[in-house]
């Protein structure tokens, strides 16, 4: 690999030209919220697009870092926020830092079996995620949240942990219209 520079839309924050885009519509993570019926009545009525990623170079190697922009739209499925599938990274020794650069929300860390951690974001926020520690973020505002995040390029992303064991809890909009944390076990 050699050094380069792209540009980024300071509007969007979307990287231009990203070699890979990944979207993912509410279809694509059928089981992951916790209403059912709320989660198929919306895949019925157009399947809503939950979040897009964006990726400037397809980055594995250990020793480089790989490094995205991920753009979540508003939505709720029930009263649960929009939310990432969430992964704890399969190479466990691997930490994460994000950048927050447009919206609001919430992002869930959980170690698992020891410890979870859930902190409202905003725009401007920088978060470490320590090594081990699985991640979800979550929109809870009524636009998009845009963050970048970067990682150890061989890091890998485990799914399969995150879709059979869900997180420990859930974000949700309560009755007087906030976000809360509700636990799940
Ligand atoms: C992020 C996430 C991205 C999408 O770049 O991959 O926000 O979330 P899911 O991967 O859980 O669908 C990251 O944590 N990379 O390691
Ligand atoms: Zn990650």
């Amino acid at each position: 690999m050699k050094p380069y520079s792209i540009p980024v839309d300071l509007t969007t924050w979307m990287l231009k030209e990203p070699k890979r885009r990944v979207v993912r519509r509410l279809s694509d993570m059928k089981g992951y919220y916790k209403d059912g019926r709320a989660e198929e009545a919306a895949i019925q009525a157009g399947d809503p697009v939950v979040y897009e990623m964006y990726e400037p170079e397809i980055v594995e190697r250990e020793g480089d870092l790989a490094y995205c922009t991920t753009t979540m739209y508003p939505g709720k499925v029930g009263d649960e926020y929009f939310m990432t599938k969430g992964h704890v990274h399969q190479v466990r020794e691997t930490a994460e830092v994000y950048f927050f650069l447009k919206g609001e929300g919430a992002l869930i860390c959980e170690l698992p079996d020891e410890d979870v951690d859930v902190r409202f974001v905003k725009a401007g926020d920088v978060c470490y995620v320590p090594a081990g520690w699985a991640h979800r973020t979550v929109n809870t505002g009524e636009e998009e949240l845009v963050f970048f995040a970067v990682y150890p390029g061989h890091a890998g992303h485990d799914y399969a942990f995150i879709e059979a064991r869900g997180f420990s809890v859930r974000v949700t909009q309560a009755p007087n219209g906030e976000p809360q944390v509700v636990r799940e076990r």
